[in-house]
Order: C-alpha cells, then structure tokens, then sequence
C-alpha cells in the first residue's frame, strides 16, 4: 500500500477543497495538513520549498510535490484515477476548458467575491460579482441537457467547477437563476466519496 499522500491546505480554501474532494472521489489515501494563513504560514520555510507562490494547496506524493489545484487534479486522475480523465483528444480539450474556467472567471468571479465577505478583503465586490454572473451564464448554458460537464460521467472538470460555485452565495452571488448549475451540484455532492467544504454564515448564506 502506497504511503498517503500528503495534502497542504485550508479548511476555507475552494482550491484546496477541490483536492480534497477528488481524493476522496479517487479512493486516493490521503492525509490533510492544515497551514495556518493567518499567520503567514504558507510565505515562510519549510512551506516555501514545496511551493514557491506561497500558496495552498500543495500535495506531497512520496518525494514529489505538485502545486496548483488543477495541476494537482490532472496529476491525481492520470496516476489514481483515470476514468475521471478522458483520453479522448476532444474529451480531454473539453476538460482543459473548464479547468481553465475554474482558474479564470470562477476564481475572478465567484471566489474572490468570497475574499470580501469571508476573509474581509477591501476590495470592490461589484466586478467580481459582474464576471461570476457571466460565467454563470455560460455554465447554465452548457448544461443544458447534460448530467456533468464534459462527456457522460463525472470528470475532473465537474470537481474543478465545484467548490467556489457552490459556495458563491457566500460571496453574495445568487444561484436561484441557475437549475442546471444547482442540478450539477447536487449531482457531485450525491456521488460516494463527497466531503463538502466547510460553509461560512456570510453573504447571502447568512
Ligand atoms: N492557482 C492556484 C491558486 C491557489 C490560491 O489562490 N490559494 C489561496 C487560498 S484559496 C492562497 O493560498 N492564498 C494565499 C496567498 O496567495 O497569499 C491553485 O489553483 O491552486
């Protein structure tokens, strides 16, 4: 039996929820280490070593560390658990996109209005707001008569989307125009393995 392997994050953090929720979706044996931003952990040794952006999360998997919780999906699927990778040349350019999705207008959207009201960033909420609108919009769109992203079953890109999108009315984004997209959550959280992230009485959450 392979050592576990080590997951660095943040009980708050959608990015490091994401590689949490995937290892438990893969049967991967996998232990959590907390880092404490608070304090600035995660800018200092030992922590800067496994990943110099000074970011969570991180993995360790025996002598290898992977940072960037996308990198870390592809990474896991491909070594762990395939089936939620498709090979597929078409299949797998569709994937990317919805990674690239999670790494851009739901981080600039969904997850940085969160930064506001969760973690009291002084930062105009309005354009953060505007750009998950959007997003939102196209992944609504999407959705239209399918179960899951990409293909017919669950793949990384369905966990990917996950964390920051349902817990964007923490950061004042409202998914009651959104079926399809509460239809996808709902999915996810219904499959073996789901942890869900811990939730924050903020926002409309509140
Ligand atoms: N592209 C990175 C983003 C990770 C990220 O933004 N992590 C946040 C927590 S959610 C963090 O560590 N922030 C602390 C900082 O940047 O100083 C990923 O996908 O893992």
């Amino acid at each position: 039996m392979p050592s576990a392997i080590r997951i660095h994050r943040h009980p708050l953090s959608g990015h490091s929820h994401r590689v949490e929720l995937f290892a438990k979706f893969g049967g991967i044996n996998h232990e959590l280490v907390d880092v404490d931003l608070l304090s600035g952990e995660h800018k200092k040794e030992p922590f800067l070593s496994l990943n110099p952006a000074g970011q969570v999360p991180v993995i360790e998997d025996g002598d290898t560390a992977i940072s960037d919780s996308n990198a870390i999906l592809v990474y896991l699927a491909r070594k762990y658990a395939p089936d939620w990778l498709p090979t597929d040349p078409v299949l797998e350019a569709e994937v990317q996109k919805f990674l690239s999705l999670a790494a851009g207008d739901i981080a600039h959207g969904a997850a940085t209005a969160r930064l506001v009201t969760v973690f009291g960033a002084q930062l105009d909420a309005e354009r953060p707001k505007a750009v998950a609108k959007s997003a939102f919009d196209r992944l609504e769109t999407h959705l239209d008569g399918r179960d899951w992203l990409v293909g017919t079953t669950p793949t990384v890109a369905d966990v990917a989307i996950y964390s920051y999108t349902a817990h964007a009315p923490e950061g004042n984004v409202s998914l009651d125009d959104y079926p399809n997209i509460r239809g996808l959550l709902s999915r996810v959280e219904a499959l073996p393995g789901f942890v869900p992230m811990q939730s924050t009485k903020v926002g409309l959450a509140a």
